[in-house]
This record gives C-alpha cells, structure tokens and sequence, in this order.
C-alpha cells in the first residue's frame, strides 16, 4: 500500500513514521509512506500557500492552487487514479470499519487540512472523500493524518506478526480486552486471579470471556449494542 500525505508541516511526520511498526512496515515494503511539503508546490517567489478569505473574515484560506499542483504530480507518477482524502471536521468521523475499507485501497492520498480552511474548489475536484478523526477541535489535519496511517498500517497483510493477528481481534468482536497480568504473581501483595496460574485453560479461556463482557457492559455499553 502506498500513502502520499500533503502538508504544511512535513516535520512532523517523522514522529510517527520513523518508529515502531509503522517503521517496520515501511522497511518490510509493506507499506510506502511520502510526505510532501506543499509549500514545495507554490509557484510564486515568496512560497505562499493561504491568502486571505473572498468575502472577509478573520484568518486565512489554504490555496487550491498548490494542493492542484501536490496532487497532479503525485498522479503523475501513476497509472491508477489513487483516492484522494481529505482530512476535515466534516469529514465522516473514523472508525474501524471505515479503516478496513480504506486499507483495501492500493494508494491513498491524504490532504491536511487545517484551522484557517482550505478553498472549496479542492474539495469539488480533487476530494474523494471526507475523514475526520472524532468532534473536539484540533489544529490541523496532521494527526488525524498519522492517526489514519497507524491505523491503515496495521491492517495491511504481512505487517503485524501471527502474535497479534487480526484473526484474533474477529474472533474477539466488539468486546474490550479482558485483564492482563505479568510477573510476578505477587506484586507488593497484590494477587493475580488465581484461575490465570492454574493452567486449566478452557476454564482461563471462560474467564477472560466473561472479564471481557463484564468490562464491555461497565465500560462501552455502546459497543453491546445494535
Ligand atoms: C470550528 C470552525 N472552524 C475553525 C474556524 C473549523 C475548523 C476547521 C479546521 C476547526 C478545526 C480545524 C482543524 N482540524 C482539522 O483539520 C481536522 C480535524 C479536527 O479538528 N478534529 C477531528 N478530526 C479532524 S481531521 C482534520
């Protein structure tokens, strides 16, 4: 899968695509993950990439024309038309499901949006569809950008070993984990469940369902629902 992030702020993807499994995945060839730096896309001497809003108003508007330029050159490089998301308030707000069906896709372009708003005129052309990340108010469209990727990244065959696969989390549904416990057994007197060291494991497996279940209805009630 390959993901190519159009930003003002290109440094900080680095955060999240230079560690972890994300890294992994990128040295694996799992994934290929480009950020560009829309600045690099202006064409006048001073690299504006906002100018002021038609109409009034306090702040400023992100220019179509560079996001054009971003996005045309990107495709340029391709045969397939890659679909092209624009991160925004409006956008549908992300959850595991619209995750699979992103993951399915072979090259995603992702636009950041950003406080100041970006010219309509790149959502009417260039915008497949609209993400965002949940209702609170943040800056831009950088973290829910990476947010995106770690979530995509994951879901891509290959890049999580058979430890954590996903058949597990199928098979688990929509049930928060149950309680888990490492050495030692006894920790300043605090005791792990008993039923956890007794090595009878279709009874370790009833309890972690029923802990699971418990926690849901406690928790999330509405992942029970539906
Ligand atoms: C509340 C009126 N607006 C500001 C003048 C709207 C607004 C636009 C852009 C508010 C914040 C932003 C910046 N946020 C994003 O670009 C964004 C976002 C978010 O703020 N929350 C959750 N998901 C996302 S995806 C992109």
């Amino acid at each position: 899968m390959r993901i190519d992030i159009i930003t003002i702020f290109p440094k900080m993807f680095s955060a999240v695509l230079d560690e972890s499994i994300v890294k992994r995945a990128q040295a694996k060839g799992k994934v290929k993950i480009n950020v560009y730096d829309l600045r690099d896309y202006t064409a006048d001497k001073h690299r504006k990439v906002d100018d002021r809003p038609f109409g009034g108003g306090s702040g400023m508007v992100i220019c179509a024309e560079p996001v054009f330029r971003a996005v045309k050159s990107i495709m340029r490089t391709v045969r397939r038309k890659p679909h092209v998301i624009l991160l925004c308030p409006q956008g549908k707000k992300l959850n595991q499901a619209i995750a699979k069906k992103l993951a399915k896709n072979n090259h995603l372009v992702l636009i950041c949006g950003h406080y100041e708003g970006i010219d309509e005129r790149v959502r009417q052309k260039l915008v497949d569809e609209e993400i965002s990340i949940g209702d609170y108010v943040l800056t831009g469209g950088e973290l829910p950008a990476m947010v995106l990727v770690d979530a995509l990244t994951r879901l891509v065959p290959g890049v999580l070993g058979d430890k954590n696969s996903l058949n597990f989390e199928s098979f688990e549904g929509n049930l928060l984990e149950y309680p888990q416990y490492t050495r030692p057994a006894n920790f300043r007197n605090f005791l792990v469940p008993q039923v956890l060291l007794s090595g009878d494991h279709k009874k370790i497996e009833a309890w972690r369902k029923q802990q699971a279940l418990k926690r849901t209805k406690q928790k999330r009630p509405d992942l029970l629902k539906v």
